[in-house]
């Protein structure tokens, strides 16, 4: 018999690699996606698949929703990506994104406990928990330190996901992911403004892109290399939490750079009056301005992750680069102008 999976946010980034890989696992895929007026299929088109998963309709903030579904689909593995992801967001929207991400996740918990306990149960959690912290490099020990209303509703469910384990022995899983990024990701993230934005200045539709802190460092992997990660933490004798991350961390600023060469620029980053922008060096054309309007209350410094617990009970490890993963993003939008 088939598995079957039920993945929450199916249209987002992580949702739509998950599901290619799990069909390639031979499961039987139910996504849950709310209503919207926009097109947020293209993702699942793109891959190919979208005529392969059969959808339900579920906003995470209505709990007869999720009990509706569960009954409907009867999954063996639940994956909970969909979220209120945005960090920046959620400094405006701190109510609407603690419903969303903490106590919509316990929603899930309670109905798995009292539907049927034997579903395995996949937590989205990140290492925005770790906040600045002040470890130079983190895994599942580390203290947590949560500095968003993001971070802070997300930490939430990863608690909550601890204690279904521990005390209704529910399957239940916390991956805790570092960035990833990949030509799905969405437009706010400031990797795919960057790319989106470059290929538009390239293409005329934009003068030049604002960014906020460019000092800023990630742990950015690639989307695609970490959904292995999450379906094998499901496979596992026991239930536990685990960190994907490469190990390595970059600025925003270096990724910025990087992304200017592959559109033929030379990147020079110099202070004017006005403030700090990134000029082509040939050309002298400002192609970044940086703006207060990007910067956040808070912002985590570092952020870098050490995922020798996944690798070696996982067997899991990442297999793109940085720089392969920029030129990846960056390629992919310069097509989408067609250029
Ligand atoms: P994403 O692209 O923003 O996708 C999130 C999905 O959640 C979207 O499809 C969205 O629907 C859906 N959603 C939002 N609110 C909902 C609601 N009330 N009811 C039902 N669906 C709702 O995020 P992602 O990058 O794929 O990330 C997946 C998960 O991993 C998220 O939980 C995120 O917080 C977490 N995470 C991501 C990263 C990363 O670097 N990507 C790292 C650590 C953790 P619409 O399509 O309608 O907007
Ligand atoms: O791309 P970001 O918005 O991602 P952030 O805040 O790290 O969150 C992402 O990764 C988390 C995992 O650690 C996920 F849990 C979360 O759901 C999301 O996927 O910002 C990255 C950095 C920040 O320091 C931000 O201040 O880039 C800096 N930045 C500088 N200028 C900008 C901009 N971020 C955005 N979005 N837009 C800017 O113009």
């Amino acid at each position: 018999m088939p598995k079957v999976a039920l993945i929450t946010g199916i249209m987002g980034q992580d949702g739509a690699y998950l599901t290619r890989h799990l069909l390639n696992q031979g499961y039987i895929i139910w996504g849950a996606r709310r209503r919207s007026s926009q097109d947020s299929q293209w993702r699942l088109e793109e891959l190919g698949i979208l005529g392969d998963v059969q959808l339900i309709d579920l906003d995470l903030l209505e709990m007869s929703n999720i009990i509706e579904a569960i009954r409907k689909t009867e999954p063996d593995e639940i994956y909970n990506l969909a979220a209120q992801s945005y960090v920046a967001v959620s400094f405006s929207q701190p109510v609407y994104t603690s419903q969303v991400n903490a106590i919509s996740p316990t929603y899930l918990l309670e109905s798995i406990r009292v539907i049927n306990p034997k579903i395995k149960f996949y937590q989205a959690s990140t290492s925005e928990m770790f906040g600045n912290n002040g470890a130079e490099i983190q895994n599942e020990e580390s203290v947590f330190k949560p500095e968003s209303p993001y971070a802070i509703s997300k930490l939430f469910s990863h608690w909550m996901t601890v204690n279904y384990r521990k005390s209704h022995d529910l399957f239940a899983c916390s991956g805790i992911l570092f960035n990833h990024e990949s030509p799905f990701r969405g437009l706010d993230f400031v990797t795919r403004k960057i790319t989106s934005g470059f290929s538009m200045i390239k293409a005329n539709k934009l003068p030049f892109l604002e960014l906020g802190n460019v000092d800023a460092m990630r742990d950015w992997g690639h989307a695609a290399d970490y959904i292995s990660g999450m379906h094998a933490m499901l496979q596992q004798p026991t239930p536990d939490d685990y960190v994907l991350a490469t190990g390595k961390s970059h600025s925003v600023r270096e990724f910025a750079s990087l992304a200017a060469s592959v559109c033929g620029w030379n990147p020079e980053w110099i202070v004017k009056e006005k403030g700090e922008v990134c000029l082509d060096r040939k050309t002298g054309k400002e192609i970044i301005r940086i703006s207060p309007k990007f910067f956040r209350p808070v912002d985590i410094k570092v952020l870098k992750g050490d995922a020798t617990k996944a690798r070696e009970i996982l067997g899991w490890q990442p297999k793109r680069d940085f720089n392969g993963l920029v030129i990846e993003m960056m390629e992919a939008d310069l097509a989408r102008q067609k250029l």
